[in-house]
């Protein structure tokens, strides 16, 4: 069976990005794949962020993820920090990548402009993103485009790592979706739609009631010729809003541009389709609120089988740079 592991950062409020982009995809991936998904907790640490807002994010993060459809009995859920393999793998991926592939990575760049400091983790969150998929010998990994250039970086690592060391990891496979894979921010098109946004108008939140997703979709910034056509570079809040109903309706943009001459109409179309799409998210999430002992035990059982995977690839990476078996053999 293939493995698939994915992850999410507990850095805020889960965006309508983060569910076409991937999370979506994690559930159809349940089946006929032996799926690891977890609340990479660490990753929320790259940048200043208030540890009561960690703690209470991871959790809210893992009910999310059995809101939108997560079924423990199909996969395995669990949260980064309570696998220690994940760090101490990342250890020996940063001696196995170099400082000019980490520089490459624009959302280092991104992330990082402006700031008076950057801290080192941001820098070598690519390390770790890499040991997150190495150590579960994932063989596709469902991600939004941006994490395209990351997803290559750990196929580099996985190569150089076997090509010096022996035969070690698998080799994984980005799988981006054709259509959610990048949606904008509403209110700046030219800006991807994020967690950790300053844009509340621009942002669609997983658990937005159906009168916030409309009022934000009527409000979206398109353009002023009024031409119905689908051009990501040249009209980017109409793409984005084409995209948007292509996604959550299965077909293209270009399909959908064909059905539709007024901005008005779209703009309704697609509010009630993604009221549509996340309607029964936040109806289940409401449910879950009822059980959090349910959660704890899931995640703890989520942890422990994840323990299992990750320590014997990690035993054998260690193994392979040369350094000795610690007391239980790892
Ligand atoms: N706008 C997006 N469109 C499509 N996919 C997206 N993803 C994120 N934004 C979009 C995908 O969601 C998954 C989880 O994201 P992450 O937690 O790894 O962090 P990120 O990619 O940095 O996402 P955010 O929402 O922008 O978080 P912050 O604000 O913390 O930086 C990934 O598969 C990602 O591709």
């Amino acid at each position: 069976m293939t493995r698939v592991l994915s992850g999410i950062a507990p850095s805020g409020n889960f965006t309508l990005g983060n569910y076409l982009g991937a999370l979506r995809h994690w559930v159809s991936f349940q089946d006929g794949h032996d799926a690891f998904y977890c609340v990479v907790d660490l990753h929320a640490l790259t940048t200043e962020i208030d540890p009561a807002d960690v703690r209470a994010n991871t959790r809210d993060a893992a009910l999310n993820l059995l809101a939108i459809g997560l079924d423990p009995e199909r996969c395995t859920l669990f949260v980064q920090s309570q696998v220690p393999e994940h760090t101490r793998l990342t250890w020996l991926l940063e001696c196995t990548a170099t400082v000019g592939e980490l520089r490459r990575m624009t959302q280092f760049k991104d992330k990082g402009r402006g700031q008076e400091t950057v801290r080192v983790g941001l820098f070598t969150y690519p390390c770790l993103m890499a040991a997150d998929i190495l150590l579960y010998g994932a063989q596709a990994v469902p991600v939004g485009d941006d994490q395209r250039q990351h997803l290559e970086l750990a196929r580099e690592v996985a190569v150089r790592f076997n090509n010096r060391y022996g035969e070690t990891f698998v080799v994984p496979d980005a799988a981006i979706p054709g259509t959610g894979a990048r949606v904008m921010d509403l209110q700046h098109p030219e800006r991807k739609m994020s967690k950790s946004s300053d844009s509340p108008m621009g942002t669609i939140r997983l658990l937005d009631t159906d009168e916030e997703i409309t009022r934000k979709v009527k409000r979206a910034v398109t353009d002023t010729d009024g031409e119905m056509r689908y051009d990501r570079q040249a009209k980017p809040g109409l793409a984005n809003l084409l995209d948007l109903l292509a996604a959550a309706t299965g077909r293209t943009a270009t399909e959908v541009a064909a059905d539709y001459t007024r901005y008005g109409e779209l703009k309704e179309d697609v509010a009630a389709a993604l009221c549509q799409l996340l309607g029964p998210v936040r109806r289940r999430r409401a449910e879950l609120e009822d059980d959090p002992a349910y959660v704890d035990a899931v995640l703890a059982r989520g942890a422990a089988r994840a323990h299992e995977v990750a320590a014997a690839t990690y035993a054998r990476a260690a193994d392979a740079m040369g350094l000795l078996p610690g007391p239980e053999g790892a």
